[in-house]
């Protein structure tokens, strides 16, 4: 049994009640680190590389000592000397190595595979500033470097090293590890993130700009580097190619060092390819196993019996394709493998469409994943039928059998256990612990559904955690909110696909109603997270309409009691940590057929948060799990929406004149607005809407308004909504993580 105060006596020479929150975090930082270096790392013969651009992991602490099983013991005893182990966990540092679903998504992967006692790391960047912290001033967003690196931190600096050729020089890697130890596992993986000893943060100049030439200065800097010039460009062709030839490297050691002769490298080693970033490593396993003598097409038959590449798009321009002069310029090694590559796909398929290389010039990187690797997974059931009907369709009639869906999950650790620790325990008073191993099980309580005596409980819940956050806002952006309003959430990467504009739009809806004298039954606080591309000019507008709504609204005492709009500044994990176990309301709109999967709206459906979406990514697994009366769902379907693009038959000017939705979009031009904001970003996101409106915000807004009225009246019924409640916790057991490794296992990589 632990003793923490012998532990921290020991470090100090005094006890916890003499120590400061500072002191006592490094010393559970300390503990942390020791108790997991005493887990052996897993060792079985084949391993699963999950290569990653992003890992979105959040602050380790808490979610380390639960998997640990130390999480109860510490707090107790912590709280037993008057220390409050949240307190603690404020002062570690968030990492930002990710910017939104794809990255937080292989951060819920590293531990499921742990927790599975599956053999895996993740491999990825040591970025020293991450993606940016976002900063609010006159109503914009404004980009500084996110510092998270302590001189002690998790990071544990290992001896491995590898040099990595480049076009006009060579670099010399450092490898640092982070512990990834599984919920109650005997074995611990690792997260692996290479590094460059010479990076220098003096390089950044204002904000988020620095000097790009300098590789040797900034190459992990920044995830994202501004890629708007050739430099820009040519940082992140850098930056992948460090992060793979390393993976690479690595990946042949580990394997030879285990037995393998490299003919037989698939039998040790299968390498998950996440969104394009990882692609090169295709040609680059290619270049080394030749480098040690293997065969060219035995070379290119190994490497495609070891790569599976998930795609989390299907939008066409996040799809990427280098020029190929650039990678020239980078790494003119891989040229010619990939040309190679190429010139078998244009002997073999008389299709412009399928190509690596396209007439200008330009590397399709999913298109070398699809041909060279043996699995192509999309992340929800919606996304893969859409890739294989239509965006990847000439790829699926070609090679039907590589195509399979992985739903996305997420860990129920960090996503229930840690962030709702009430809740967690209620559920194991209800139905057991079982859950905690098979996510299934939380189907028990279903026949709580008409408990009253639950419902209560939970509505206390969901009570406490609104005035966490309430005490979470208040202290990080001085904003006081009205905790017995219902809450409504939406936290995502601002993109017009995800249509934070509609939502924008059903607020001065909701205000010009409540100035027309019709007072809402409930105050309604609406709340926003999430930071637009510094380069995207128009998620840059939609933030300053919301920031702007929100002083408007706050400025002005007939509205403000009734209804409040918090633009949650820099928001990250640890936000979300807060406004998911408070939530009443998820919004998950995105335009039908654009948004892959989604993992919050899981996390707040696990919550007791219920949706109002559209038929949607993982919305649609959502709605079937839960059926028509446990969710709000509106708008046009995918099919419709496909259709209308291949058609050209959206005219977003038609929407626009119809009488109850032009007040709406001119309110965005009103004086009101334009005293408080500036006039040039409000006109450019109006017309934009008016004339283009590219994600069909106006199509759907009519509907999204009505059923989100609907849904404020449906609140006023507390046992009905309640049941609901119930309905949607008991369901999301599917969305465990653990059951999407199990099938990425069973499926694809085939470990054990
Ligand atoms: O991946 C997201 C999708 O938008 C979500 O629907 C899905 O649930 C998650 C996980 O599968 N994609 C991203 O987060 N993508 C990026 O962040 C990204 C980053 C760089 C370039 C292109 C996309």
């Amino acid at each position: 049994m632990l003793d923490l105060q012998k532990f921290v006596t020991t470090k100090y020479g005094k006890p916890i009640q003499e120590c400061s929150n500072e002191e006592l975090y490094f010393a559970l930082l300390a503990l942390t680190k020791e108790t997991s270096s005493e887990k052996p790392i897993n060792n079985t013969k084949k391993k699963v590389y999950y290569i990653s651009a992003e890992f979105l992991i959040g602050k380790l602490l808490s979610n380390n000592l639960i998997n640990l099983g130390l999480y109860d013991v510490v707090k107790r005893q912590l709280a037993a000397a008057g220390k409050d182990l949240i307190e603690i966990e404020e002062l570690e540092m968030e990492p930002s190595l990710g910017n939104g679903g794809l990255g937080r998504l292989a951060a819920c992967f590293v531990d499921s595979i742990a927790t599975l006692g599956l053999n895996g790391d993740g491999i990825g960047l040591n970025y020293h500033y991450g993606l940016f912290k976002q900063v609010f001033k006159d109503n914009q967003q404004f980009a500084e470097p996110n510092e998270w690196i302590t001189p002690e931190s998790w990071l544990i600096h290992s001896p491995i090293s590898y040099q990595v050729p480049f076009a006009d020089f060579t670099l010399t890697s450092e490898l640092y590890d982070i512990d990834v130890p599984g919920y109650q596992q005997d074995t611990k993986n690792r997260l692996r993130l290479f590094d460059l000893a010479s990076v220098d943060g003096a390089a950044i100049k204002d904000g988020i700009n620095f000097d790009k030439t300098d590789i040797m200065k900034n190459l992990t800097l920044f995830l994202y580097p501004d890629d708007s010039d050739r430099q820009g460009e040519l940082l992140r062709i850098f930056q992948q190619y460090f992060m793979v030839s390393n993976a690479a490297q690595l990946i042949i050691d580990e394997a030879v060092a285990k037995g393998s002769y490299l003919h037989d490298l698939a039998d040790y080693a299968v390498i998950q390819i996440n969104d394009t970033h990882p692609s090169m490593v295709i040609p680059e396993m290619i270049r080394l196993l030749t480098e040690r003598g293997i065969q060219f097409d035995e070379a290119v038959t190994i490497v495609r019996s070891m790569t599976a590449y998930t795609n989390h798009t299907i939008l066409a321009e996040a799809l990427e394709k280098w020029p190929i002069d650039l990678l020239e310029d980078a790494v003119p090694h891989l040229i010619p493998i990939i040309e190679e590559l190429d010139k078998r796909i244009k002997a073999k398929f008389d299709n412009p469409a399928v190509q690596i290389i396209d007439e200008s010039g330009r590397v399709h990187m999913a298109h070398m994943d699809i041909h060279y690797g043996f699995s192509v997974n999309g992340v929800a059931a919606l996304h893969t039928e859409i890739l294989k009907s239509s965006e990847l369709r000439d790829f699926y009639d070609i090679y039907p059998e590589k195509f399979n869906n992985k739903t996305n999950g997420i860990t129920f650790r960090r996503w229930l256990m840690h962030i709702n620790p009430r809740l967690a325990h209620e559920l194991d008073d209800l139905i057991g612990e079982d859950y905690h191993y098979d996510a299934m099980q939380l189907e028990k309580l279903l026949s709580y559904q008409d408990d009253r005596a639950v419902k209560i409980v939970l509505e206390a819940i969901k009570d406490h955690n609104k005035r966490k956050l309430k005490s979470f806002i208040l202290k990080n952006q001085g904003v006081e909110i009205n905790p017995e309003s219902i809450f409504d959430v939406q936290i995502k990467r601002i993109h017009e696909y995800k249509r934070q504009q509609m939502n924008a739009l059903y607020v001065i809806y909701k205000y010009l109603d409540i100035k027309a004298g019709n007072i809402p039954e409930r105050p309604i606080t609406v709340f926003f997270g999430g930071k637009a591309a510094p380069a995207y000019t128009i998620a840059q507008d939609v933030i300053h309409l919301i920031l702007c709504l929100s002083e408007v609204i706050a400025n002005d005492p007939e509205v403000s009691p009734y209804l409040q709009v918090v633009m949650v500044e820099n928001y990250n994990v640890t936000a979300a940590s807060f406004l998911i176990p408070a939530a009443d309301i998820s919004e998950q709109i995105s335009l039908a057929s654009k948004e892959a999967s989604g993992t919050g709206n899981m996390k707040f459906m696990l919550n007791g948060a219920l949706t109002l979406g559209t038929d949607d990514g993982a919305n649609v697994e959502i709605h079937e799990l839960v059926g028509d009366d446990n969710i709000y769902i509106f708008g046009k379907d995918s099919q419709t929406v496909i259709d209308l693009y291949k058609n050209n038959e959206y005219v977003a000017k038609d929407y626009y004149q119809m009488a109850n939705i032009k007040p709406l979009v001119d309110f965005i031009v009103s004086d009101d607005m334009i005293s408080v904001g500036n006039k040039e970003r409000l006109e450019r996101l109006y017309n934009e809407l008016i004339n283009k409106d590219w994600f069909m915000t106006l199509l759907d807004l009519s509907d999204y308004i009505a059923v989100k009225e609907k849904m404020l009246a449906d609140y006023e019924n507390r046992d009905e909504w309640l049941t609901k409640v119930i309905v949607n916790i008991s369901k999301a057991g599917f969305f465990s993580s653990d059951r999407t490794i199990a099938q990425y296992n069973k499926d694809i990589w085939k470990l054990n």
